[in-house]
């Protein structure tokens, strides 16, 4: 039996991860397990969901970076084992997330290279979908600005540091295609669905390549 593919959907704040995840969890059926993060039911992920309702909860952002970290190791081992028994591991948000949320926030003290330090080991996305939109469309989608981050310059800054880190992506990566993106400006949910379906199938019907496991940046 081969090991399920691990396939990852990065993007800003309401550009359709979520429902996006949905939809691919539903083609993939029945061999396949929806994870979330931040993975709010553990207890990291109970003082992410207070950090990030509760506006008046302060914690410097380093400790915050490392909550979400240690959110994703939480989970780590889950994953593996469900990728080695041939489930299919869709991921709505993970380590990109992580690295561009945290380093719009500290350019400086915690840019992108040390933002990744704690991530280093985490099985690797055998496809990462960024979703991403030409324009402000996403703020007006219902809800926006109730959670911390959920700000329009901030979700600029954020955009900027998810192309640099997936810029460099490319750039270090010695396989094609490990990063695809997808604007959604414009576009209807199925036609965004049938573009991820598109670059989804090849990699789930491909053989698994035992190598390069690891988180890569
Ligand atoms: P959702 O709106 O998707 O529930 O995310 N975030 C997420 C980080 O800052 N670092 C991370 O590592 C992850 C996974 C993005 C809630 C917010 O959490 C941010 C938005
Ligand atoms: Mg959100």
């Amino acid at each position: 039996m081969s090991r399920g593919k691990l396939v990852l959907f990065e993007g800003l704040d309401r550009t359709g991860k979520t429902t996006q995840s949905d939809i691919l969890v539903e083609r993939l059926q029945p061999d396949v397990t929806l994870i979330k993060f931040p993975e709010r039911s553990t207890e990291i992920g109970a003082l992410i969901d207070r950090y990030l309702k509760d506006k008046t909860f302060e914690l410097p952002d380093q400790a915050v970076h490392l909550l979400f970290s240690a959110n994703r190791w939480e989970m780590a081992e889950r994953i593996k084992q469900l990728l080695l028994q041939g489930t299919h591991v869709v991921l709505d948000r993970y380590v990109y997330s992580g690295i561009a949320y945290s380093a719009a926030k500290h350019t400086d003290k915690m840019d992108r290279s040390w933002c990744l330090q704690p991530d280093r080991g985490l099985p690797r996305p055998d496809l990462t979908i960024f979703l991403t939109s030409d324009d402000a469309e996403n703020e007006l989608r219902a809800g926006f600005g109730e959670e911390r981050y959920e700000k329009s310059e901030f979700q600029q800054e954020v955009k900027r540091q998810f192309i640099e880190v997936f810029k460099a992506l490319e750039d270090n990566s010695q396989e094609q295609n490990l990063v695809q993106i997808i604007n959604i400006t414009g576009k209807s949910v199925e036609q965004v669905a049938n573009e991820v379906w598109e670059l989804t199938e090849p990699v789930v019907r491909a053989p698994t390549d035992s190598k390069n496991t690891e988180i890569l940046y």
